[in-house]
């Protein structure tokens, strides 16, 4: 049964009208190609993006980002904190692939731009859900790449949390592409079949012909003679993502990339020296007061009614230890380097505090100023209040007095100018 178009039959002017569309160069093969391409890219963004998730441990009393009931658990596993570069890597690929799907997402749009003119809209209410649905991919897939490079570039135009909603963006991104690769692989395998994966690539600009008469819509009626070959739009469009991700790279595979790393706002150092490596938030960022940080300051550990108060001397008279690990930060950049002082399980020792700790710091506001570390962070053997870096002592904008570093680790959990650690009473 055939229903009445809601639609008059005419498409109005412009990009409606059949013949608008000229490139010779769209179509199904073509679309699915660069789909096959950025599914590629996607999965490793989306992959790492929930690992970065699970590395988090939202389920945490203080480092709780959306009510852990809602909290949806797609990786039952927990993060393997004990491999310390692991965070550092899969950060460093989530936002650098991030940035590198951006023009070969631009190329796929433009790919089946026709159908965004598609007239009528819709022939079928099956197709009107799916195109819907197309909608909210392509809608979830730009909210996800602009939050995430905003949140990259350190830029928050945005009003709401940027965790919050990159997170729930993720999940609406997640269903909708699921959803969309079932419904189109049909059309990819029928394309592949008939054109064959790679063939198309041997056609050089004379060779390349419009392909044949598909029923999406994607090739072009009247369609103009080829200014560049589908090899060439290839290239161009992943060589654009080449650039940008060796813009970006440098940020976490260090060494020589790292002065190719434009893009990244903490790819550059801070200071001289040991304490030479990037900087989020400064000792006068985050209004630490002069005087907190002077002989007066403690730390105070406490488990229960049991609290003890260490000096800066205190601390340096405990057994040290010193640990290379890095700082990663969830924006992307990491730095390894040689970290001494404390055991967190020495000082856990000394209150007779297990299980989790909250570590609070000198920073009178902001959501980083404190974090809640897991039990299994406590007793691993290299996770540190550190004293000193390199070999010097932590300078300030580095969290001076004491910082904590926990192999594998989000950065933003390694509080710096801590000042009181609440652990768990053992029962
Ligand atoms: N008190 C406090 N600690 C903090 C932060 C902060 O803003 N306040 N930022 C965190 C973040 S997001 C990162 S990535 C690391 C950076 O450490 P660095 O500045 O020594 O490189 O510190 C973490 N510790
Ligand atoms: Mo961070």
């Amino acid at each position: 049964m055939k229903l009445p178009s809601p639609f008059p039959e005419n498409p109005p002017p412009g990009p409606f009208r059949p013949g608008f569309w000229k490139s010779p160069l769209r179509g199904p093969w073509l679309t699915s190609i660069l789909g096959s391409i950025l599914l590629v890219g996607l999965t490793i963004v989306a992959s790492t993006g929930f690992l970065s998730h699970a590395a988090y441990e939202p389920g945490l009393g203080g480092n709780a980002i959306v009510p852990t009931d809602l909290d949806i658990p797609l990786i039952g596993i927990g993060f393997p904190n004990s491999i310390s570069w692991l965070y550092a890597a899969t950060q460093g690929l989530h936002v650098t692939v991030g940035y590198a799907v951006v023009p070969l997402l631009l190329a796929k749009l433009w790919s089946v731009m026709p159908r965004l003119f598609k007239w009528p809209p819709t022939d079928s209410p099956a197709e009107g859900i799916e195109r819907a649905l197309i909608g909210l991919l392509v809608a979830s897939a730009v909210f996800q790449l602009a939050t995430g490079i905003a949140n990259a570039q350190n830029w928050y135009p945005f009003k709401f949390n940027f965790v919050v909603a990159h997170y729930y963006g993720a999940i609406i991104f997640l269903a909708s592409i699921v959803l969309h690769v079932a419904i189109k692989i049909p059309v990819m395998r029928r394309a592949y079949r008939e054109r064959g994966v790679l063939k198309p690539l041997r056609e050089d600009l004379a060779a390349t012909r419009p392909e044949p008469w598909d029923h999406d819509g994607l090739v072009a009626k009247d369609p103009d003679a080829p200014t560049i070959s589908r090899r060439g739009l290839l290239a161009f469009a992943g060589g654009s993502a080449f650039l940008v991700a060796i813009a970006n790279a440098g940020q976490f595979l260090g060494g020589p990339f790292r002065s190719l790393a434009f893009l990244g706002p903490r790819s550059t150092g801070h200071g001289d020296g040991p304490n030479d490596f990037p900087v989020n938030k400064t000792f006068a960022g985050a209004k630490i007061p002069e005087d907190g940080v002077g002989d007066s300051w403690r730390l105070k550990l406490q488990a229960g009614d049991k609290v003890v108060e260490l000096s800066r001397e205190d601390l340096l008279a405990m057994p040290q230890r010193t640990e290379t690990l890095p700082i990663a930060c969830v924006e992307g950049w990491s730095a390894e380097r040689q970290w001494t002082g404390v055991r967190l399980q020495d000082l856990a020792a000394l209150v007779g505090g297990a299980g989790t700790v909250t570590v609070d710091s000198l920073q009178p506001k902001g959501v980083l100023r404190k974090a809640t570390l897991g039990n299994q962070h406590v007793r691993q053997s290299k996770s540190l209040l550190a004293l000193r870096v390199n070999g010097e002592d932590i300078s300030r904008d580095h969290g001076f007095p004491a910082r904590v570093i926990v192999p594998g680790l989000p950065g933003v959990h390694c509080t710096k100018w801590v000042s009181t650690m609440t652990f768990g009473r053992s029962a």
